[in-house]
């Protein structure tokens, strides 16, 4: 039985990944920070449902003792580095502890790996945000990278670091360039949740306000489910090599906005509010990317589309909104 070792497995690709690999018959390790094994009601209401079938250790990133120890113990033989301080807005607010966990965290399991499992083959979660203010539209493996925040920065290190493991150790690693992925277990700071959470607080009669940043940034989303399968994909092929994983197809914020309050049968401009102190210090227009690659050399493909996917987030919350107040009403 193959063993497969998720780090932030608790995190919403860990969620999906976990459950695509037990799927696919193999011994599913992750690691998750001591605090959520102290509330994993409350940390880990994603995998709450195959705690069971999984093995957790807790760990933290910022030791290389706490990964190598790790490593050492499952001898994983593909690790799935996913754990990382993921929200760019939060990086401009302390972008030292964004670059120090996320370059030094990618570091310390690549050495731990070369160290103690030379033969496992790792994926590194890279993100569009390295290509930031690109030179060309749509994006692809040979974009120049131009990141615009501290979180894009720690990524294209992380990338590199990424490279040279492979070239300098002969390691089977690589890296999934990822454009936004989201789903209904997607983190509320993000903008594609948080508009799907409030149209359901909305509608439902919770809250009655949406307050966003800037509503022209465009953004090429699909669905997390789709996205794990291309990880799994990535380390099946003979070579490591890195792929862009991308619909193709950008939208804007509002245009998000305006697609999840029309299925709510709300007017978005009645209840959103723009908030200058939501824009970002140096933001990225549109990000579209080419995964022309993945889908001849992977044959993947997305099969959620973004009106699709705006849907089912929407849906979601307003199951879980009413489920949550009748609760409370009780
Ligand atoms: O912002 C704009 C914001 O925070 C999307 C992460 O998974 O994908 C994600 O990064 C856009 C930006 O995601 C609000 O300015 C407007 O232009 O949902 P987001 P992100 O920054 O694109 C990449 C691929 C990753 O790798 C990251 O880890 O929406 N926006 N108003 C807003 N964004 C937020 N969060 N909140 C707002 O109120």
């Amino acid at each position: 039985m193959k063993k497969a070792l998720i780090t932030g497995i608790d995190g919403q690709d860990g969620s999906y990944l976990a459950e695509f690999l037990l799927r696919k018959g193999y011994k599913v390790h992750g690691i998750v920070r001591r605090v959520a094994i102290e509330d994993p009601g409350y940390h880990l209401w994603r995998i709450n449902h195959i705690l069971d079938k999984i093995v957790i250790h807790p760990g933290s990133l910022e030791s290389y003792a706490s990964m190598f120890k790790i490593v050492e113990k499952v001898k994983p033989d593909e690790c799935y580095h996913l754990a990382a301080q993921s929200f760019v807005s939060y990086s401009f607010e302390d972008e030292f502890s964004t670059l120090n966990t996320n370059i030094n965290g990618t570091h310390f399991v690549l050495s731990a790996i070369k160290e103690r499992a030379p033969k496992c083959k790792f994926y590194f979660a890279a993100s569009s945000e390295m290509f930031g203010q690109a030179k060309e539209t749509p994006q692809n493996e040979t974009t120049a990278f131009h990141p615009r925040s501290p979180y894009g920065i720690s990524k294209v290190a992380g990338f590199y670091l990424t490279q040279n493991y492979r070239e300098a150790y002969d390691l089977f690693a690589l890296s999934g360039i990822l454009f936004n992925h989201e789903s209904p277990r997607r983190g509320f700071e993000f903008v594609s949740r948080k508009i799907s959470n409030a149209v359901a607080e909305i509608k439902l009669g919770v809250s009655n306000r949406l307050h966003l940043g800037n509503l022209n940034a465009k953004r090429d989303w699909g669905f997390a489910g789709d996205y794990v399968r291309a990880m799994w994909l990535m380390l099946q092929q003979d070579r490591p090599e890195d792929y862009v994983i991308a619909t193709g197809k950008a939208h804007s914020v509002k245009e998000f906005a305006e697609l999840a309050f029309d299925y709510a049968g709300l007017n978005w401009k009645k209840y959103t509010i723009i908030d200058k102190m939501l824009y970002r210090p140096s933001e990225i227009n549109v990000l579209k990317g080419d995964s022309g690659k993945a889908r001849k050399r992977l044959d993947w493909g997305p099969t959620v589309t973004f009106e699709g996917l705006v849907k089912m987030m929407v849906e979601s919350d307003l199951d879980r909104v009413k489920k949550m107040h009748t609760k409370i009403k009780r």
